[in-house]
């Protein structure tokens, strides 16, 4: 695959924020985030808004961090460092949803927004209350330049269960129903096909995205690093659809480089990069 340009040593890199959870288990939420953000040549920002206490077998509880703090983070880092994409991952409950919608509607710059509605970790654990997918809907998706759901989180969001490319086009028109300018509904967990067939749409024109189904049972944190990868292309400027592209390329490698962890499963690896 092609990778995204680098910058020279000493100068400064373009700079992505993760706002999200953090996994004890390093497999997913900001630490998968920063390590694609570290492997693409980004220089990684982060905007912790819950802690999980978590390993490859599964979420034992989080502790969602001051509604000032998660704010304050944002504020923070775009007001000094600046920052030319940015992510959501975890956002555990609808008071951080709106606390994350007022502080991105109040930023001087328009910056292109990935929001990966994170609903439940791999093992079912629930990662944000049920009660925030109003907030969710509502208050973030209008501001996201693309939203990636899966399709468990699809069926939450929008109600539609995705089984064929038919219902995959119909929940992308609703999603994208729901405010941002393009949904992508991936299809990695779509039984009827033995590929990995993702559907993006912004109102007017459905682009598809296929790839080989890497057979694994450590694909911990693949959501989040396609999110992030989105959201590296997003800050250098790629149109949505090439940045899709380039995410599902990428999520694909780490997929095939992803390796076992604890007792469970175990995670997607940027870390392939290294060896490159
Ligand atoms: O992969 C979704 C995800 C995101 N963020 C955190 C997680 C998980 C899955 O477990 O723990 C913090």
């Amino acid at each position: 695959m092609d990778y995204l340009p680098l910058t020279p040593p000493g100068q400064t890199p373009l700079r992505v924020m993760t706002i999200a959870g953090t996994d004890s288990g390093g497999g997913a939420g900001i630490q998968a985030d920063s390590r694609t953000f570290a492997m693409l040549g980004v220089h990684g920002c982060v905007a912790v808004v819950a802690v999980t206490v978590q390993n490859s077998v599964g979420v034992k509880g989080f502790h969602e961090l001051p509604l000032d703090i998660v704010a304050g983070q944002i504020e923070a880092v775009a007001g000094d460092i600046g920052i030319q994409a940015a992510k959501t991952g975890m956002l555990a409950s609808s008071e951080i949803i709106g606390a994350v919608a007022d502080t991105w509607r109040g930023l001087d710059d328009e910056v292109p927004l990935v929001v990966d509605p994170v609903c439940a970790s791999m093992h079912g654990d629930p990662l944000l209350h049920p009660s925030a997918l109003d907030a969710l809907r509502s208050e973030l998706f209008p501001l996201a330049t693309l939203v990636t759901p899966n399709l468990d989180e699809v069926r939450l969001i929008v109600g539609i269960d995705v089984v064929d490319s038919k219902s995959q086009r119909d929940a992308a028109r609703a999603l994208h129903a729901l405010g941002p300018a393009w949904a992508l509904v991936k299809g990695g967990h779509l039984r009827s096909s033995d590929h990995s067939p993702d559907v993006l749409f912004d109102g007017t024109e459905f682009h598809e995205f296929d790839a080989d189904r890497i057979d694994t049972p450590h694909d911990h944190g693949a959501g989040d690093t396609l999110a992030a990868a989105a959201a590296c292309a997003l800050a250098h400027g790629f149109p949505v659809p090439d940045a899709v592209a380039f995410a599902k390329a990428w999520v694909t490698e780490c997929l095939r480089a992803a390796y076992p962890l604890g007792h469970g499963h175990g995670p997607v690896s940027a870390l392939f990069r290294l060896n490159a």
